[in-house]
């Protein structure tokens, strides 16, 4: 295979847009696939073989822009061998120096685990930040560690994966970016830290982690803060979570409301057909071959998940690798179950959405089965489909409870007409008697705490 280079926007670039990350604008990315040719025995045509490297590297792509970097160059790069001293041969090196230099490109991310040395190498030859798959993970898990044993996981893994690394400087990027993202280095102090510093570190952290384990329970921040029902979006990276959420959401006024405006970006609200209203989370997504030491932390990410009333397991249908990424995300929430961390019943809760129908000649060329749904998030074909089953889910689930309340006591009988399908109704001198469907974690909440 041929090396692929496809500068994206290098056009404006020449217009002068180069020094825009100097003067705090987004940073300019470029990523860069190292890829091995398969073995000779190895069942796989040509075809397939650059069908996987695309699809490998508009992963990487996805990845590099989840975290706001403006993604202006890719490069697949065929590996002949490894070598130690840059990965990448010493005309690839020189070409890609060209071309990232053209592009004005301030970080260059290299799908890869890079070495320190060949990292550093790297940098000085490409004259820009070199971040590999590792330190790009950890970023993004860095940003949507949303409690504490998510931060703590974190912050754990970065400091196991800077404990191998030399010291480096991201002022640059830290500047930039600011925040809590590991792009930017998780503070001066750690990054400056001698290994003995980080070791002791780790040692602290561990033990923080099975304190906050130990008081842990099922019912997360996220749940108790809002107080409609969350519907979570999982599924790999790509599979297009993002513009389903987007495409769900849209239009939706709702998402001006104080209570929307205040949560995070992830979360938004949605009015289902009915007049509900829900909470539409997105997560972090699935990454192929996620570095094991990455594992613990990504599972931390998928706290939401597990706060969740309903699960839209999103998939990308056309992805050459679909049916094992489905087993996957299944495989990691089924541990989660083991780990106490997600409630056995989850797959009561989940609906299969087979994405990007429009790509295998629309939603009626894909198989219909119970719990799944067939859209196209970006034609909006099936939506209206996909809305009236997170409608059914959500009514199957809801239980029926019959309250007294007090005339006088009218929040928490308007709360029971919000959060409720109030089925029954006698009003009496003394309490006014209601019959009313609630989702189990409305029910509960009502029962203690209103
Ligand atoms: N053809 C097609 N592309 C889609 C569809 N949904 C998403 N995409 C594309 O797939 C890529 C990844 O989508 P994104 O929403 O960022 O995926 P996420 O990583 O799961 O959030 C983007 O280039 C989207 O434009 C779809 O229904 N059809
Ligand atoms: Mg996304």
């Amino acid at each position: 295979m041929a090396a692929v280079s496809t500068p994206i926007g290098s056009g404006s670039a020449k217009n002068g847009q180069g020094s825009l990350s100097e003067s705090g604008g987004p940073t300019r990315a470029a990523v860069i696939l190292p890829w091995e040719k398969p073995e000779r025995t190895a069942p796989v045509t040509a075809n397939d073989h650059v069908r996987a490297a695309d699809a490998r590297l508009a992963e990487a792509v996805g990845l590099t822009a989840s975290i706001g970097l403006v993604v202006v160059h890719t490069a697949i790069l065929p590996l002949r061998q490894r070598r130690p001293s840059t990965l990448f041969g010493e005309g690839q090196v020189a070409m890609q120096a060209e071309a990232l230099s053209e592009a004005h490109v301030t970080v260059a991310i290299v799908d890869a685990m890079l070495s320190p040395v060949q990292q550093r190498n790297l940098e000085r030859a490409w004259g820009c930040k070199v971040i590999d798959r590792t330190g790009l993970i950890l970023d993004i898990f860095g940003e949507r560690a949303a409690t504490r044993e998510g931060t703590l996981q974190v912050e754990l893994a970065h400091l196991d994966y800077q404990r191998s690394r030399l010291v480096r400087s991201w002022t640059h990027l830290e500047r930039q970016r600011g925040g809590f993202g590991f792009l930017g280095g998780p503070g001066e102090t750690q990054i400056e830290a001698d290994r003995r510093l980080i070791a002791e570190r780790i040692v602290r952290l561990k033990k923080e982690l099975e304190q906050v384990r130990r008081t842990r329970g099922l019912h997360r921040d996220a749940r108790r803060r809002v107080p409609f029902p969350i519907v979570a979006l999982v599924g790999y990276t790509n599979a297009g979570k993002s513009t389903l959420f987007n495409a769900l959401t849209g239009a939706e006024v709702v998402a001006r409301d104080q209570l929307f405006a205040t949560l995070d970006p992830t979360m938004r609200g949605l009015r289902l057909p009915s007049g509900r209203r829900v909470i539409l989370s997105d997560t972090v997504g699935f990454i192929s071959e996620l570095p094991h030491e990455l594992v613990a932390a990504f599972r931390a990410t998928l706290e939401e998940v597990a706060a969740a009333d309903i699960i839209l397991h999103v998939r990308d249908a056309a992805h050459p690798e679909s049916a094992s990424q489905r087993t996957d995300v299944i495989r990691v929430l089924d541990d989660m179950v083991a780990e106490g961390t997600i409630d056995p019943a989850w797959p009561e809760r989940t609906i299969e959405v087979l994405n990007k129908a429009d790509l295998l000649g629309g939603v009626a060329n894909l198989p219909l089965r119970t719990g799944v749904v067939a859209v196209s998030a970006i034609t909006g074909e099936g939506i209206g489909d996909l809305l009236a089953a997170i409608e059914a889910r959500i009514a199957a689930g809801m239980e029926l409870a019959d309250y007294a309340i007090p005339p006088e006591d009218g929040a928490r009988l308007a709360w029971l007409y919000q959060h409720g399908e109030v089925v029954e109704r006698r009003d009496e001198d003394t309490d006014v008697h209601v019959r009313v469907r609630l989702l189990p974690a409305d029910r509960a909440r009502f029962e203690r705490d209103l």
